[in-house]
């Protein structure tokens, strides 16, 4: 498991939360991926296509030993799973999975694209991420306090539930 990437998941349909908590205990199953921090959850407004439900935002940070095409198989796998329905483009979606950062790698592949293109425009992406890892910087050089400085929609990004209250669902799930 010698990879570190950051995954950002987000719900704004059906029972929000119980789906960012299958995507967590969908990745903890997988053979060469360990979960190593998971942000608190936000409810975040929503960005690009506005006139859609709140969503629950969360970065999950792994380490893993797949390549990026084998994490990105892994998480649309784990979406479908989820029953991930999508109907408009930036539209209502069970669950998300997006790949944000593996390791300082730059990929720009027409499928894929790593660091993910609208991370840093996103307040329910940064904020999550700042929380658990401050020190990141991209591969671009930029710090993430850098890009917090100048974050549109900060005040659409609420708490909903610490990461602490959250990893304790996750303890009883399992025991
Ligand atoms: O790719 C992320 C899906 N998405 C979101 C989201 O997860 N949260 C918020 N707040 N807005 C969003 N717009 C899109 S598209």
């Amino acid at each position: 498991m010698n990879h570190i990437a950051y995954l950002s998941v987000g719900s704004n349909q059906g029972d929000r939360e119980q789906f960012l908590t299958f995507a967590v205990c969908e990745l903890k199953k997988q053979k060469h991926i360990a979960v190593e921090k998971v942000s608190s959850i936000y409810e975040t407004e929503p960005v690009g296509y506005t006139a859609q439900p709140r969503f629950l935002n969360a970065v999950v940070k792994i380490k893993t030993a797949y390549c990026p095409e084998e994490l990105l198989k892994i998480t649309q796998q784990i979406e479908n799973k989820g029953a991930r329905k999508r109907t408009i483009r930036f539209g209502p979606r069970t669950l998300d999975l997006d790949i944000l950062l593996y390791d300082k790698e730059n990929i720009n592949l027409d499928h894929m694209q790593i660091p993910h293109p609208r991370m840093q425009e996103r307040a329910f992406v940064i904020i999550p991420l700042l929380e658990i890892s401050p020190a990141i910087i991209l591969p671009d050089g930029t710090s993430l306090f850098h890009i917090y400085e100048h974050l549109p929609g900060k005040e659409g990004v609420t708490l909903w539930k610490t990461s602490t209250e959250w990893e304790e669902e996750f303890a009883r799930s399992e025991s």
